[in-house]
């Protein structure tokens, strides 16, 4: 059975526990993952904070970014070891690996390699009392030594769209990926050696979160800062865990996220677009669809398009390059879909289409799939209209008016994306500008700009990372003023 390892200071260290690490398509056990107790942890931290006072904390921007782009280069080597390592892990389809979570791996790096030798500060001439000046300008400095957590759903995308700019402004890292999908962070351990970043730059840590790896890294008090993305509930967890020592976070939490449909949409376009919202990896995107409002004029062609798309994804093993849908990533997580499946009927819901578990005749029963479901008829009350579901599921309720619309999308205590699908130029700029979300898509979804502002309002995060905000998260600014 294959080990997966521990990464501190260049070398793969075992723990004393093993835990499985289970490919969702099957129930099948891929391999075994060493455990980091609250020793190895500290071990990392401690590689990660020598490796700050040697060759790293010396290099010039411009070679960092050339390191960068060859962690970049080593991704791309290594590609199909990538996309094989993901969707074992995942169970995504082969394909969505291929075309988004390694290509985005690679490009996180250029991104911030790109931006790191052009970024600027500001700078303030200032003056005085005695109608003199002074010169007040600021300076980049790493944070130190930063931790980051990281989900099962797009696991070596999220990781490297926090190491990468952290690398970027100087720092070192020890990154814990989820439990339930530990390859991809352990493998770029390799690609980091090959692109000749040093050792004790990037150190890994496996297990898992309450009193086990991810909270023995969040508490430490030699770690300067904590970058998370997963549950809002896990946030606030490690909230409190930082407290103590004080450190500076950003969070990129969950979502319930509202698509309007207007009656003037390019009907084709829309339709494709939410089906992708909504369903992609198996609607396990922070990003995805949930609360799906369209114009009532177009409202009974649209539930009939949409069903007709969901019938239409094809469901199977995750290494046809076929496959639409992949399963869920755990039997716990599809037990939380289903209870929301059987939720939505004890609420009164219509099923559209889906609701139960699709049958093989194959391995592929033992996997944790589910059916793409579209649920309408529930009150904006209901606990499946509020709650962030995370499967391939949403909920269509009609709109007479924009203000109605722009309400009923606002009304969720999380905030992190909407998607608003008109022709009316106008309309798309006005809509898209009320909602209380970090991110809104105007007749698309999911279209990324590295340099834009990425994040949440309310439940859904803290801070926004993305091109200079992500350089200014992971740098200490010092300002120096000068007397002239
Ligand atoms: P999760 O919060 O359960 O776990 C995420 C990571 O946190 C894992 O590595 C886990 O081991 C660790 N963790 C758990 N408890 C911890 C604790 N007390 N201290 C320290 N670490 C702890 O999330 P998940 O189930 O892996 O991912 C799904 C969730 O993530 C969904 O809510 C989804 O919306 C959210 N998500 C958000 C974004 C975003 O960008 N906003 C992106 C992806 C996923
Ligand atoms: C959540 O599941 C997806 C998050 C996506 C990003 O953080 C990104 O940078 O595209």
């Amino acid at each position: 059975m294959k080990s997966i390892l521990n990464y501190i200071d260049g070398e793969f260290v075992r723990g004393k526990c093993d835990f499985a690490d289970v490919n969702p398509a099957d129930g099948s056990t891929i391999a075994q993952v060493s455990e980091a107790n609250e020793d190895i942890v500290d071990r990392a931290v401690c590689a990660a904070r020598k490796a700050l006072r040697g060759d790293w904390g010396r290099l010039i921007v411009r070679d960092r970014a050339v390191c960068l782009n060859r962690a970049a280069d080593a991704i791309e080597a290594r590609f199909d070891s990538f996309v094989a390592a993901e969707v074992a892990d995942t169970g995504k389809p082969i394909a969505l690996a291929s075309k988004l979570d390694v290509p985005r791996a690679a490009a996180n790096f250029r991104a911030f390699a790109d931006l790191i030798k052009t970024a600027g500060l500001e700078s303030f001439q200032t003056e005085t009392p005695d109608g003199k000046n002074a010169l007040n300008y600021a300076v980049r400095k790493p944070l130190g030594v930063v931790g980051i957590i990281t989900p099962w759903n797009l696991p070596l995308l999220l990781l490297t769209w926090k190491v990468a700019p952290a690398l970027a402004c100087g720092n070192t890292v020890v990154v814990k990926p989820s439990e339930e999908t530990p390859a991809t962070a352990t493998l770029l351990a390799e690609a980091m050696k090959e692109a000749g970043i040093p050792d004790g730059v990037y150190n890994v840590v496996h297990g898992f979160g309450p009193n086990s790896a991810g909270e023995f890294l969040t508490r430490h008090p030699d770690v300067n800062a904590v970058t998370f993305t997963g549950e809002s509930q896990t946030g606030a967890a490690i909230m409190k865990s930082v407290a103590a020592t004080v450190k500076p976070v950003s969070f990129e939490l969950g979502g319930k996220n509202a698509a309007i449909v207007f009656a003037d949409c390019d009907f084709d376009d829309a339709v494709s677009g939410v089906a992708e919202a909504a369903f992609l990896n198996t609607g396990q995107v922070c990003l995805c669809t949930e609360r799906i409002y369209v114009e009532r004029a177009i409202f009974d062609g649209f539930v009939d398009k949409l069903k007709l798309k969901a019938g239409s994804l094809r469901i199977g093993s995750p290494l046809d390059k076929t496959t639409d849908l992949g399963p869920l990533i755990s039997a716990q997580h599809r037990d939380k879909v289903l209870s929301y499946y059987r939720l939505a009927r004890e609420e009164g819901a219509t099923l559209i289409t889906g609701g139960g578990v699709p049958g093989f005749g194959s391995p592929l029963d033992k996997g944790f799939y589910v059916q793409p479901t579209i649920y309408t008829g529930l009150p904006e009350s209901a606990r499946c209209v509020k709650e962030e579901i995370f499967g391939p599921v949403c909920h269509i309720a009609p709109f007479d008016t924009e203000e109605e619309a722009i309400s009923m999308a606002n009304d969720t205590k999380y905030g992190l994306a909407a998607s608003v699908w008109t022709t009316n130029l106008k309309r798309g700029h006005r809509v898209a500008q009320r909602m209380n979300v970090g991110i809104t898509w105007v007749n698309c979804w999911f279209l990324r700009d590295l340099r834009t502002p990425f994040g949440g309002a309310g439940l859904s995060g803290i801070g926004r990372e993305g091109g200079m905000h992500s350089l200014n998260f992971y740098s200490e600014l010092n300002n120096v003023c000068i007397r002239l």
